[in-house]
């Protein structure tokens, strides 16, 4: 059962669009496009699934999300502090020298931040490990990982590929952000991925295919991916990189550029427009009633 309707979890991500659009073009710099691509699904996430408790980050019962495509570092900025991580006043320090908010997530430095990643490549290895140790150890936490388009091509995805399916390590979920454009351009000219579903398959995961902008279709494939037995999932989602705002969207150009004084304003009447007139949904920042305490 949804704590929050589709509308106010798309009005809450439009406001953390808002927030990752601000903290770049504050700092000069930064990655907008896998930011705004992957807000719905993590707002899907950090809204409705992960058992959390923000006043106690490092609590060994947590469910882990790690956010292997490590430079849209914002978003999963903007979505700490609103769940209570830590103070949104924070954010405006984004990759200034001595913040907690570096350009690449540190899991040294900022609460809730599970593994420091930006080395594209390694995030997956590294959730393996952990949804192994909670095998071992018998914990019942579950495991979220968010790859990149791009980031699959790396040669180390597919070794953790393999391992996971190894270990039958069904207490992870993996999602692949899967825009279609990398840092220079189309990942199709890149490097092709497809038959992509295919070739997860074919490692031995249960794998789904869905808008990932579509919250009743992230809802299904999560909810789905939980029950599977003795594999591990893979959630391939169809996004649309610098979604919600029209000169961003699937512009490679967006990839790793701060906006303009313009073009921020430009960008946030764009998201603005999207929300609902009325509702409070987002505004507060807290969780599901009674998430945070479990
Ligand atoms: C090992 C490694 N090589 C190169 C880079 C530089 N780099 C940063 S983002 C990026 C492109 C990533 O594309 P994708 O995974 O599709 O990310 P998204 O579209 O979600 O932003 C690259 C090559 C890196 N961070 N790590
Ligand atoms: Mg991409």
């Amino acid at each position: 059962m949804s704590g929050y309707t589709d509308e106010q979890l798309a009005q809450i991500s439009n406001e953390l669009r808002e927030r990752v659009l601000q903290m770049i073009a504050k700092a000069g710099s930064g990655h907008p496009g896998g930011s705004l691509s992957a807000a719905d699904i993590m707002t899907y996430l950090f809204y409705e699934v992960l058992r959390l408790d923000p006043q106690h980050p490092k609590w060994p019962d947590r469910d882990r999300f790690i956010l292997a495509k490590g430079h849209a570092a914002p978003i999963l900025y903007a979505i700490l502090a609103k769940r209570g991580f830590f103070p949104e006043a924070w954010l405006d320090t984004l990759r200034q020298l001595g913040s907690p908010l570096q350009g690449h997530p540190s899991m040294k430095d900022t609460p809730g931040v599970e593994a420091s990643t930006g080395s594209l490549g390694q995030g997956l290895s590294f959730g393996v490990g952990v949804a192994l140790a909670g095998k071992l150890d018998q914990k019942d936490y579950r495991v979220y990982v968010l790859l990149g388009d791009g980031e699959v091509q790396e040669g180390q995805v597919w070794e953790a590929a393999m391992a996971a399916a190894k270990f039958r390590l069904d207490n992870l979920t993996a999602i692949l952000d899967y825009n279609g454009v990398q840092s220079d351009g189309k990942v199709p000219d890149v490097m092709p991925l497809e038959p992509l579903a295919d070739k997860w398959r074919a490692f031995g995961w249960a794998v789904w295919e869905i808008d990932g902008h579509n919250f009743a279709d992230i809802r299904r494939a999560v909810t789905e991916a939980r029950g599977v037995r003795g594999q591990p999932a893979m959630i391939v989602a169809h996004t649309v990189k610098g979604k919600g705002v029209s000169f961003m969207e699937h512009r490679a150009e967006w990839h790793g550029k701060a906006p303009s004084a313009a073009e921020l304003a430009t960008a946030l009447t764009e998201l603005h427009a999207h929300r609902q007139p009325a509702g409070d949904a987002g505004a507060s920042g807290k969780g599901r009633e009674g998430d945070d305490q479990q």
